[in-house]
């Protein structure tokens, strides 16, 4: 049977999506995907790191603690490098949501495996990631799916309300493999507004390109925290391409040189 998230022609959107979406600068969509789907996902997966990472460039996979592999943390655009992620990310449900909340004609960016291994999963900086985007006009969106279930132990994402009304903060690096830039004066006010974004597996969460969002480190001792991201931006947003070559060659520099790559 053909999995259901690769049929984009059966859905029907709660028309509370979008004004939610425009006010909180997030949406949250719970059981986006189904059980089966969520399993076949997480089985696509395990092949998918077992077969096609040992193919992917050094500088594309993330681990926190370098040379050892049962510390993976992240890979980057996984839909290049394989058929089962490349149609889930551009023909699927997941590509007419985009289209759905941008409100005009999508193009698919980047699809990122998303872990916190137990104990040692560092936390993601407070940013903004159109800050990383060169594109103008700024329009685009992150989507986030938990393959498992995430609670404020194993690093639930973090957003602030509205903070996409109110423009870009100062940024600067913060170290961070895989979230190399973070909001410099982030404080008190901004984390006591932050909604905690728990979910079950199959659960998606959205945000802007000026939602301002962060996430702890996992302080479990057994559980992982896997999630995929889904980033996408309107198919008009021009990007300033050698800006982000020069600024990714540099980073992989600074990682390489730091031993963190
Ligand atoms: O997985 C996380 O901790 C955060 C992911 C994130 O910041 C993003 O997708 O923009």
């Amino acid at each position: 049977m053909t999995p259901l998230f690769f049929d984009a022609s059966a859905i029907n959107f709660d028309p509370q999506l979008v004004p939610q979406y425009r006010e909180q600068g997030y949406v949250q969509l719970p059981g986006f995907l189904q059980a089966n789907e969520v399993a076949l996902v997480r089985t696509e997966l395990k092949r998918y790191i077992d077969e096609v990472i040992p193919t992917m460039p050094e500088a594309e996979v993330f681990y926190e603690r370098k040379g050892d592999r049962t510390s993976l943390k992240q890979i980057q655009r996984m839909f290049q490098w394989d058929d089962f992620f490349e149609r889930l990310f551009l023909k699927s449900r997941f590509f007419a949501l985009a289209e759905h909340l941008l409100g005009r004609p999508a193009l698919g960016k980047n699809l990122q495996y998303f872990n916190k291994p137990p104990g040692i999963g560092a936390p993601t900086p407070p940013h903004q990631d159109g800050h990383y985007w060169k594109i103008t006009p700024m329009e685009g969106l992150t989507m986030w799916l938990a393959l498992e279930e995430v609670d404020e132990e194993n690093g639930c994402v973090r957003y602030v309300p509205g903070s996409h009304r109110r423009g870009f903060r100062p940024h600067g690096k913060t170290g961070t493999l895989g979230f190399s830039q973070g909001i410099t004066d982030y404080g008190p006010a901004d984390t006591a507004a932050e909604a905690c974004m728990r979910a079950q597996p199959g659960d998606l969460i959205v945000h802007d390109a000026y939602t301002i969002h962060r996430a702890d480190g996992n302080r479990s001792a057994t559980r992982t925290r896997q999630a995929l991201g889904l980033i996408y931006f309107s198919a008009r947003a021009r990007e300033d391409t050698a800006a982000v070559r020069d600024y990714q060659a540099n980073l992989t520099k600074e990682m390489v040189a730091q031993g963190k790559l």
